[in-house]
């Protein structure tokens, strides 16, 4: 096992990794920019390094002064937690190249489902279940109306580079087509660096289902089930849930069995989302993510194995310490985002909580690293905290998330806690009939308000 770790990031996830970290016994360095000197990772770490200025450019995505922070306080491993530099294979190379083990995955494995285009290719080959398109990049406007039309419209132009929907345009007709490729290449060109695009078959209502996954680098891999996380707005997840509401056992035993047996052969280490869209009972590969996502803690509700410490043994070199049978599913668990966003405009909402009341009893986690007296600074992501909950029903969450969310107290900024206040009350919500446009749908209705 590590001697000590160093955590290159910051708010939730920060003391996420800090706490897994002292229950095996590992030192902590947190690192801070100058914005978070008050945060509360800084002051549960067993040591703290100031790594720069508040832009992120220059604190959390400094690898410089990440290896510096290494050498001062002899750390021998980096988590880096989800964003930043978790998902950049030339700072894996970088650490293994300083002896500082990256916890995460090969940098092999990172760089493949980093470009879309290779990703997809690689799922296909692996047995995973893809979504009709082009073999690899459009390369030109003729090939790519030959494949559309034999396809059929609505077709979606995709750029290899992308993520979070960047670089995406629908086409519904061979008029649209040439339009689409165009500005979806000028997009990708001036976001990502990179104009190549790849065509899909659009998917008009789907549900966006993932697996996630736990291997250990030596050909060992298991599934823990799916998450649903089909209520976005704008590609930002709100809510998440596990198991998802439109699966069966047999489905989600399914497809966790054909990801599982792909991340053997790929002989991948440490945790893996992979991303489907789910339409009609099929599944249909889009991405791969290849760090602890956001949303995790749903899945630690309904198996009870903690993701980080998971992650951070089998970085240390441990075989996975279970097997598929010994994976049980338990009850059912709901997340909910609370950002410092106006809960109708979504408007960011820095500022200093005047107030914190966090709900608790049976069935109730929230991951958070704000406190009372706390300022939220204005230069990262708006996220104050996430509430969990687990029942062993989807309708004993839903009962505790009401009862939850009437607890949660967070007074002097605006948060989106009264969209989950209004959500949790809304029959579709309750019955599980949601696909990935029904938020945004719900909100330019004008929600409860507009409905009334
Ligand atoms: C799609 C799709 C429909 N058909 N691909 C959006 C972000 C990127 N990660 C994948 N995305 C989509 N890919 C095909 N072939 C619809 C989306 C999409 C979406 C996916 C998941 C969750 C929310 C979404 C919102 C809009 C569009």
């Amino acid at each position: 096992m590590f001697d000590k770790i160093l955590i290159a990031n910051r708010g939730e996830i920060a003391l996420r990794i800090l706490r897994a970290a002292k229950e095996l016994g590992v030192a902590t360095v947190a690192v801070y920019s100058t914005a978070d000197k008050d945060a509360m990772h800084v002051k549960l770490a067993d040591e703290s390094v100031c790594i720069g200025p508040p832009t992120a450019r220059d604190s959390y995505l400094n690898i410089p002064a990440l290896l510096a922070a290494c050498e001062i306080t002899g750390a021998d491993a980096i988590h880096p937690g989800y964003g930043f530099l978790s998902e950049n294979a030339r700072f894996a190379e970088i650490l293994a190249e300083h002896n500082i083990v990256f916890i995460g995955p090969k940098a092999e494995h990172i760089r493949i489902m980093g470009d879309k285009i290779e990703a997809k290719r690689t799922a296909r080959r692996l047995g995973i279940p893809c979504v009709p398109g082009s073999e690899g990049a459009i390369d030109s406007e003729k090939q790519a109306l030959k494949l559309a039309n034999e396809m059929g419209y609505p077709v979606l132009v995709k750029a290899a580079a992308g993520g979070g929907g960047r670089g995406m345009k629908v086409a519904r007709s061979k008029d649209e087509l040439p339009h689409a490729i165009a500005t979806a290449k000028a997009e990708a060109k001036a976001a990502f660096g990179d104009d190549a695009v790849y065509l899909e078959k659009y998917l008009e209502k789907p549900r966006h289902i993932e697996v996630q996954i736990l291997g250990d680098g030596q050909g060992g891999a298991i599934h823990l089930g799916e998450r649903d996380c089909s209520l976005q707005r704008r590609h930002q997840k709100v809510w998440e849930e596990s198991p998802s509401p439109a699966l069966n056992e047999a489905q989600r035993m399914e497809i966790g069995e054909i990801c599982a047996k792909a991340m053997r052969e790929l002989e991948y280490s440490g945790a893996g989302t992979i991303e489907f869209l789910y339409e009609d009972g099929k599944f249909y590969f889009i991405e791969m993510n290849t760090r602890i996502q956001v949303e995790h803690p749903v899945t630690e509700m309904i198996t009870g194995i903690d993701l980080v410490c998971e992650q951070i043994k089998v970085a240390a070199g441990s075989p996975l310490s279970m097997t598929q049978k010994d994976v049980k599913f338990f009850g059912h668990a709901i997340e909910c985002r609370v950002n410092a966003e106006h809960h109708a405009t979504f408007r960011p909402s820095p500022g200093t909580i005047a107030y914190y009341h966090t709900p608790g009893g049976v069935g109730v986690r929230v991951d958070s690293a704000v406190y009372q007296g706390y300022a939220i600074p204005p230069n990262y992501d708006s996220l104050v905290g996430k509430l969990i909950v687990h029942g062993r029903t989807r309708n004993e969450a839903l009962m505790r998330l009401r009862r939850a969310l009437d607890e949660f107290i967070v007074d002097g900024i605006d948060t989106t806690l009264p969209l989950f206040r209004q959500l949790v009350r809304i029959p579709d919500i309750q019955n599980g009939l949601y696909d990935i446009h029904w938020l945004e749908r719900f909100l330019s209705s004008g929600g409860l308000d507009g409905a009334a």
